[in-house]
């Protein structure tokens, strides 16, 4: 078998299974598919240094090596905080009005990017196979090409893929994707993101697209493009709800909702996850229902993220007003409506807390997946499950069809599918979380990437084995 080369902007290798840390999936994904290929993980260290040498550290772990290199301050600021951070994630997300276009931004990216394959080219051997993490590295598979490397390299995007009108309003966009065919398989997280891929392809390059194989050719460039859903660790998340930890989560929280029902929202403090609009659905709740009060409690985990960005510092801000406004409006002397937590927990507590919540609140603006909605309906117990709320903008309502999928810019819609989960007969809560449960279980991480490398490691000149 070949061995695995895996990129991404900061490698994080996970414990072991089933151990209580901070790990999400794609830490345990890569450290199997690592652990069973043999390979190197290369990516950032997370260190800053005055001077860029390019120095790897490398680290032997549980079958496989971490190689990491220090970037420069300005490295960080350009090419991280910059265009990843403040140019794409917001265009990709569709919130053209965030995106900043500076041109020290793409050139620092570009910069690391040249850095990183320069660092990375030596290490690769014949038969490697080399899989790229997401919207850090667009143009690394070029940058690794004009070194010679010849082998297979793959690029996975964990984020949307935005239509072509916005897409358009990217300074150098077209070199951008051009570099990308130079990969041999692209993976969407869902058909909607792979169909704006191909429409932008068709549009701005002429490209011909074989819709069954998924080839995506301009002029003599190649590649196939194809949906690749995300899961969860199943084995490793249902593990986790098997501990004293876990247990003893949910009796807290539940225990403290003095008998009302539990909704939870467990997101970044990102502004992609619709945490304004969240509270706007329960103002319109809580407006037009009675004693709302002493029904619904609504706890929203919210750990800080990017707090360099300054659209970052400004959803936060932006949150805790509304949060206040709100408690301050509908509390009662010994009821408070939203209880809003900015740190996060460990994810064996989070188990506890998505099974004591009876409605899980998953309401992005735009979100490649979401792997927070699989992980609420995980930890469901099959006797008395709760009822998943799913924004229709999230890559996960693809898949999870039955839940109670709802347009989160509508308030309103919002409010009444919460009434809805609150009023649920048992009978049908169950059949839609059966339903639900089964494509989490039987599409989890680990199967994504088998999926993933198998067409990677696929020779398109040979019929499929
Ligand atoms: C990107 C894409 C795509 C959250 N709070 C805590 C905590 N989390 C964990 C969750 C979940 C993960 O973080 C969040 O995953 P998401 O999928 O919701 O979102 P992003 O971080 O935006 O991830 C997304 C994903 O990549 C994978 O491809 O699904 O669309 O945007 O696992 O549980 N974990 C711990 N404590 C917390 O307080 N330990």
């Amino acid at each position: 078998m070949s061995r695995l080369i895996v990129v991404s902007n900061r490698v994080s290798v996970a414990k072991g299974r089933g151990a209580a840390g901070a790990q999400g999936g794609l830490a345990v994904a890569m450290s199997a598919a690592l652990h069973k290929r043999g390979g190197i993980w290369f990516g950032w260290s997370g260190n800053e240094v005055e001077q860029f040498t390019g120095q790897l550290t490398m680290e032997r772990v549980d079958g496989f090596t971490t190689a990491t290199v220090d970037l420069e301050p300005h490295d960080v600021e350009e090419y991280y905080n910059g265009y990843a951070n403040r140019t794409l994630w917001p265009l990709f997300h569709y919130r053209i009005d965030l995106a900043e276009y500076e041109n020290e931004f793409g050139r620092g990216y570009e910069r690391v990017n040249e850095q990183f394959a320069n660092s990375l080219f030596p290490l690769i051997e014949k038969d490697d196979v080399v899989w790229v993490q997401d919207y850090h590295f667009l143009p690394l598979g070029e940058r690794l090409r004009a070194h010679g490397v010849q082998n297979r390299i793959g690029l996975f995007l964990h984020i949307p893929w935005p239509p072509t009108r916005l897409l358009v309003s990217l300074p150098h966009h077209e070199r951008l994707v051009a570099a990308m065919l130079r990969y041999d398989v692209i993976g969407f997280q869902s058909v909607e993101w792979l169909e704006s891929f191909l429409h932008y392809c068709r549009k701005e390059h002429g490209a011909e697209v074989d819709e069954d194989s998924g080839a995506v050719r301009i002029g003599n460039q190649s590649t196939i493009a194809r949906a690749f859903p995300i899961g969860i660790d199943h084995a490793e998340f249902m593990a986790l709800g098997e501990t004293e930890i876990a247990r003893r989560s949910q009796q807290r929280l539940g225990g403290s909702a003095r008998k009302r029902t539990i909704a939870i929202g467990v997101d970044r403090l990102d502004y992609s996850k619709g945490l304004p609009e969240r509270i706007d659905a329960l103002e319109r709740l809580f407006s037009s229902h009675d004693d709302m009060v002493n029904q619904l409690l609504f706890v929203q985990i919210a750990p800080p993220s990017r707090e360099d960005v300054r659209s970052y510092q400004q959803i936060r801000a932006t949150l805790e007003q509304k949060t206040g406004q709100f408690n301050g409006a509908h509390s009662d002397v010994d009821l408070v409506p939203i209880r809003y937590v900015n740190r996060g927990f460990g994810r064996a507590e989070l188990f506890g807390f998505y099974r004591a919540a009876k409605i899980g609140l998953v309401t992005p603006l735009r979100d490649g997946m979401n792997l927070v909605a699989k992980e609420y309906v995980a930890a469901q117990d099959p006797e008395d499950p709760g009822v998943l709320i799913l924004s229709r903008f999230a890559g996960a309502a693809e898949q999870l069809t039955d839940a109670l999928l709802v347009n989160p810019h509508d308030g309103g819609e919002v409010a009444r599918a919460i009434w809805t989960a609150m009023q649920m007969p048992l009978a049908e809560r169950k059949a839609r979380w059966e339903k639900l449960y089964a494509v989490v279980r039987d599409a989890d991480v680990i199967d994504w990437a088998d999926d993933f490398l198998s067409a990677l490691v696929q020779d398109p000149t040979q019929p499929e084995t």
